[in-house]
């Protein structure tokens, strides 16, 4: 039941109580807890004995006191979470536990920290076998990788040139082991390789954090051969409330969680992948080419925008470091909205952002000489789906989403004549630790 239909069900029998507990997980999930605590008690009215709904109503309380305690906290301006890092560093506050046993970073005689792929390969080793890596070498990991995202733009060119495929990866979800698995089909980034991940790494699946270090090494490591787009969960709100933000504090402390959400919001917004050579296959004649007469691709998490006339120079234009997307707007709208079977624009069924139909993405694509978007934000049971008359694909790489959804995984490889290939892949067996397992105040099961 939508929201639309539970707030009927609810003026039709004002005493429905699952009708009020339903609302209140929507509001919940799109992140208005204030409205949840209203509807909670109201079934506390009806049904004053009901202890889960009121364990639920002080945890969303907290959670509602929580986020107007941080705005108070922004309003004053706390310093850059790079600069405080960097500062700790330097004091010796986070320097390298003395019995760590785990893989080494190289350092030099001037004591930075740089990183190479036996490092990588020791790291997921490490991480399998259950460990965690110190907090200085997260911190490393975190700001190495920053370095290379505050470089790039809102919107990153990426060209393949001949002998080379950029394999592109949907939402991940903190799915560590679907991930290594994936990995192992795609092969690692290399000069040979690109990987482009589309956002929504981290939150829901418990292994986040390993997901998140695993490819910002990758970016640390091979800044021109591993790409990262944001997600809508690459968001301090999102995060706050589908666990990231529980689990990178409860691994790795307060400070370490700070510089996440910050370096979240470095990440660029879309990337436009494009072959370096003719078409191989003969193409249609509506086929949408570059300027030069190549295919390529937009690349982003969610999709197409409110109006028509948004161009690619609007997005590389977006001032995205130390923001949030928000609830409107390009940012929002390119981690959020969805595509729709029907023409034009709907609502969003998600409260955020909206939907576009098949006549907008071939408005957006002919206006910019793109020839296709892939984006990801939705699970697809055989991991991917070409629609709006295959313009629009959405690749998704979380098989059995939050142990449940029964889907595959998939992921695009892209050629330098930008043919498009799909690999499908099933989920495998991971530790006993439940989805969602460190969201605050035990609603984690509210939001599956
Ligand atoms: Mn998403």
């Amino acid at each position: 039941m939508g929201m639309r239909s539970v707030t009927q069900a609810i003026e039709i029998d004002p005493k429905y109580v699952k009708a009020y507990y339903r609302r209140a997980t929507c509001y919940l999930q799109i992140l208005k807890p204030q409205s949840a605590v209203a509807d909670f008690r109201k079934i506390l009215t009806l049904e004053p004995k009901n202890d889960t709904v009121r364990q639920q109503m002080v945890a969303t309380q907290k959670l509602v006191r929580k986020i107007e305690f941080e705005k108070a906290i922004e309003m004053e301006g706390e310093k850059s979470p790079i600069d405080r890092c960097h500062e700790i560093i330097a004091e010796g506050g986070c320097d390298l536990d003395r019995d760590y046993a785990g893989p080494q970073l190289p350092k030099s005689e001037d004591g930075k920290y740089s990183i190479n792929k036996e490092f990588i390969q020791g790291m997921i080793q490490w991480f399998k076998d259950g460990k965690a890596l110190p907090k200085r070498y997260v911190w490393e990991i975190v700001l190495g990788a920053h370095d290379h995202f505050v470089k790039e733009k809102s919107i990153v060119k990426v060209d393949v040139p001949e002998g080379v495929t950029c394999d592109v990866i949907g939402d991940v979800h903190g799915q560590f082991y679907d991930m290594l698995h994936l990995y192992s089909l795609t092969g690692e980034p290399s000069e040979k390789h690109y990987l482009l991940m589309n956002g929504d790494l981290v939150d829901r699946g418990s292994w986040s954090v390993e997901v998140i270090l695993t490819a910002f090494a990758y970016k640390w490591l091979y800044p021109k051969f591993m790409y990262i787009n944001r997600g809508n969960h690459e968001a301090k709100e999102m995060n706050r409330t589908y666990g990231f933000e529980g689990e990178a504090k409860h691994k790795h402390g307060d400070q370490s969680y700070k510089l996440f959400a910050h370096v979240f919001t470095t990440l660029p917004l879309a990337t436009l992948i494009s072959a370096t050579k003719a078409p191989v296959q003969p193409v249609k004649p509506s086929a949408i080419l570059s300027p030069e007469g190549y295919l390529r691709y937009f690349v982003v998490h969610g999709g197409l925008f409110s109006k028509d006339e948004v161009t690619l120079d609007d997005i590389e234009k977006i001032d995205r470091i130390g923001r949030q997307p928000g609830q409107e707007g390009l940012m929002c709208e390119l981690l959020w909205t969805d595509p729709q079977d029907l023409p034009g624009r709907g609502p969003s069924k998600r409260g955020v952002g909206i939907a576009f139909g098949p006549d907008v993405t071939k408005r957006w694509c002919s206006l910019n000489k793109v020839s296709g978007i892939i984006r990801s934000h939705e699970v697809r049971q055989d991991g991917y789906q070409v629609e709006h008359e295959g313009l629009c694909t959405t690749v998704f790489s979380a098989p059995n989403y939050v142990d449940q959804a029964g889907n595959k995984g998939a992921f695009i490889s892209i050629d330098s004549a930008g043919t498009q290939k799909y690999t499908q892949f099933d989920a495998k067996p991971h530790p006993p630790m439940k989805p969602m397992a460190y969201v605050q105040g035990g609603l984690g099961g509210l939001m599956m």
